[in-house]
């Protein structure tokens, strides 16, 4: 076969992948469960196969969910000095102007987060505790004994104990642009509700990647905000596309995409797997926590990397 023939026949399997991967196993929409799994069922349903699921009834005996007003949030953790990612227009760690740019990381006290929030003071910036290194056990740790430090069925279906546990309050402009990553998580919703944009790895071959300076905000004395690059710090591969606007005239593939939202409301968990694209928003002062699980690098992973390798080097010819 000819160059030319067998590179079109690599793009004819790659366009056809996703819609073959959608009709084996994916769903149209984002199932619920009423209660929480045992740890064999829910690895058998929805962690080997790579299904996302809401699960409902399985944090209801969380003190959380009742103390976790802003008054009680004052009081136990209101002086303390805590991570802020604060960015002029919602997207932290995210492309901008050809960068990609991460969010100034201010340190206040988390009574001045909440001023912020409440409208009790006014900025033109956005603010959004957003720290992903386990900021509830590392920077909240008044704040563990309401919720639990791991999720029991799922430490014991995987045999593990999770990673990371991560506190998020976020301002309703505050946006996290779509990526994927490798832990298998587990994200619940304390108070207000999450907006959750997803696609399947299969949809690879659709979503845009491009290498990035990485850049971070710097407020100036004026307040206004500058991106200053990270110029020893290798490109950064994000994806630019924007999945509520997207641009199909610089991504046609996208088109193709057939991405499943879902809601999560407050007292509910979403299982969002290992190497599922999501972009998230929220309602205005949603709380959350969520436990990441280091995924399996298992034959999955190695399938996903094959694809991606394979998209990329379609994309370069
Ligand atoms: O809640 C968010 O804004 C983002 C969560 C997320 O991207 C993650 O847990 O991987």
């Amino acid at each position: 076969m000819a160059e030319g023939a067998a590179l079109r026949a690599v793009r004819g399997c790659l366009a056809a992948f996703p819609r073959e991967a959608r009709e084996l196993g994916w769903p149209e929409s984002v199932p619920y469960l009423d209660r929480p799994p045992s740890p064999l069922e829910f690895y058998r349903e929805w962690v080997s196969p790579n299904k996302p699921c809401v699960i409902r009834n399985a944090i209801n005996h969380w003190p959380a969910l009742e103390k976790w007003t802003s008054a009680y949030l004052r009081e136990v953790v209101g002086p303390k000095v805590v991570s802020v990612a604060v960015t002029p227009n919602g997207y932290a760690d995210a492309v901008f102007q050809d960068r990609f740019v991460m969010p100034e990381e201010r340190q206040m006290p988390f009574m001045d987060f909440l001023d912020i929030v409440e409208k009790k003071v006014t900025s033109p910036n956005i603010f959004y505790v957003q720290k992903q290194c386990s900021n509830l056990t590392e920077e909240f740790p008044e704040l563990v004994c309401d919720v639990q430090p791991d999720i029991p069925w799922m430490s014991e279906a995987l045999g593990k104990k999770p990673d990371a546990v991560n506190f998020w309050v976020g301002e309703s402009a505050a946006v996290t642009s779509l990526h994927k990553d490798h832990y298998e998580n587990l994200y619940c919703v304390v108070s207000g509700e999450k907006y959750f944009l997803l696609h399947p790895p299969s949809d690879r071959p659709f979503i845009p990647y491009e290498l990035y300076q990485p850049a971070t905000y710097h407020i100036s004395e004026d307040g206004s905000f500058e991106i200053v690059d990270e110029k020893t710090a290798e490109k950064v591969p994000w994806i630019p596309l924007d999945p509520l606007k997207p641009d199909l005239e610089l991504y046609p593939e996208y088109a193709q995409a057939k991405p499943l939202k879902c809601t999560v409301k407050a007292g509910e968990m979403l299982y969002l797997p290992s190497l599922w694209f999501h972009h998230v928003q929220q309602s205005h002062g949603c709380i959350a926590v969520n436990y990441w699980y280091d995924m399996e690098y298992d034959i999955k992973y190695s399938y996903y990397q094959l694809l991606d390798s394979l998209t990329k080097a379609v994309k370069m010819l």
